[in-house]
Order: structure tokens, then sequence, then C-alpha cells
């Protein structure tokens, strides 16, 4: 049974819904969280918070000594190998494993008319990839943007936590591996798809998917430039009858 418990994060509803749910388990005798130094979280509501270093070996070295068990809630932070191999790291992924690992799955999801969903798993050298603990599948809707659909994934994630939560911390859960690799995407992929291209040639299957993935509520994402050298944002609006 895991009693000393640290909590990387740097999503802020994430963390306060975790919060909640962590702090009903009555045989944890410590809890605490920690947000990445690049972390644009300043108005943290979680009493205790601080900064953490996790590739800088003194701010590793400490949590190896005195947790038994590391969360990673929506952390922006890679997690070096000598953190994941001497102490339990959980990670709570907004994806389906191994379809779609790294950065902003439901994103990869649209585009490519895969699954999605949520993943809790165990930690190691590769992103996203571990033992798996509890994943759930999520529906998508012709409808969806980035937004809503990221929206139902955090739900799903949340509940995911509270039913395995029990089995986390008493380390009785069965895991399974994935039987193979499945994509990984990065930021850098998510960036190379912003850029629309006048002149490509789609079908509108394939435009709107791409307006649907890259729309999520306030964010600038699509854009393509116009005669005058000026990037014109893109969003989609869409309504069922
Ligand atoms: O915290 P998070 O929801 O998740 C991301 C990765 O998707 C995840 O795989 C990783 N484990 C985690 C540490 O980081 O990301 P976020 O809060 O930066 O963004 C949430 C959503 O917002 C994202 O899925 C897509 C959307 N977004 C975000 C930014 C910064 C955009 O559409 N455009 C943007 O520029």
């Amino acid at each position: 049974m895991y009693k000393n418990i640290a909590i990387l994060t740097d999503n802020r509803l994430l963390a306060k819904k975790f919060e909640r749910i962590i702090q009903s388990i009555n045989s944890i005798e410590k809890i605490d969280f920690y947000v990445s130094p690049y972390s644009d979280i300043t108005d943290f509501e979680i009493s205790g918070i601080e900064t953490l270093d996790i590739k800088n070996l003194k701010d590793a070295e400490y949590i190896i000594d005195n947790y038994d068990l590391v969360f990673s809630i929506h952390s922006k932070q890679i997690f070096p190998p000598n953190v994941v191999n001497n102490v339990k790291c959980i990670n709570v992924h907004p994806g389906y494993n191994p379809i779609n690992r790294g950065w902003y799955p439901q994103v990869f999801a649209i585009i490519n008319e895969t699954i999605v969903g949520s993943t809790i798993h165990e930690m190691d050298e590769e992103l996203d990839n571990g033992l798996i603990i509890a994943q759930r599948i999520v529906e998508q809707k012709s409808t969806d943007t980035s937004l809503t659909l990221y929206n139902r994934i955090v739900e799903s994630e949340m509940a995911l936590l509270e039913e395995n939560i029990h089995s986390i911390i008493d380390g009785n859960y069965v895991g399974k591996m994935a039987s193979e690799k499945g994509r990984l995407f990065l930021k850098k992929d998510f960036n190379k798809l912003k850029e629309i291209d006048l002149n490509q040639k789609v079908t509108y299957r394939e435009a709107i998917d791409r307006f649907r993935a890259l729309t999520h509520g306030a964010y600038s994402n699509a854009y393509f430039i116009d005669k005058d050298s000026n990037k014109v944002y893109i969003t989609i609006d869409l309504k069922k009858e």
C-alpha cells in the first residue's frame, strides 16, 4: 500500500479534480502537488503546491527519496529514466494507448479517424507507453470540435481515476501491456497541422475534419496566409439539426 504520494501536474482543472479524489483515501499519509518550472499556473488554489524540475538531479532524487508513488496528471515534464525506474510512476493520458500517444490525442483522432479515450498506465522510459492499468474509449460525434471531444475525455479520465484509485493505492491492479507501439504524436506534428495550404486539394470530409480538429475554444490554431502575408485564423462552427 502506497502512503507517500507526489502529484506532478500542469493542468489546473484536472489537478483540482484529482485533489478531491486522492484526499478521500484515508490510508495515505502524505500528498504533495508540484508544477513544472515553466508552468503558467500562478494562482493555483491547491495549498502547498510547489515548483519542481524533474530533469534536475536534485529534484529527481528528492522525489525518489520522499515518495513511493508519483502521479503525472497532465504534467508537461518528461520523466527521466532514473525517476521512472526508481519509484512507481503513474500517468493519466487523454488518449487511448497505444493508438494516440503523445500530444493532443483528440486532434489526431479526428484527423486520422481513430478511436480516442483515456488511459491510466505505469510510466516507463518511453512516452505514454507502460503497463496499462485501465482505459476507456470516448464517443466521438460528427459535431465534435477538439474542445467538445477534449471535455468528454477529461471527464472520462476523472471517472477512470475515481474507479481505479483504490487498486492503484493498494497496488493490487492487474495491468496489461499494449501489443504494439502505436503512434506517438509530438507538439511539432500539431504545429504542422495549423498552416492550411490554400492550394492543397482535399475532400470536404478532410477539410471539415481538419478544422474540427483545430477548433478549440479561443485558441488560434488553423490559419492561412493571405496575399498581403497576413495570418488569417479559421475556426469551424457545427450545428446538428
Ligand atoms: O494538459 P493537456 O490537456 O495535455 C497535453 C497533452 O495532450 C498530453 O498528452 C500530455 N500528457 C499533457 C502533459 O499535455 O494540454 P493543454 O492544457 O496544453 O491543452 C489542452 C487542449 O487545448 C489540447 O488538447 C488542445 C488545445 N490547445 C492547446 C493549446 C496550447 C489548442 O488547441 N491550441 C493550443 O495552442
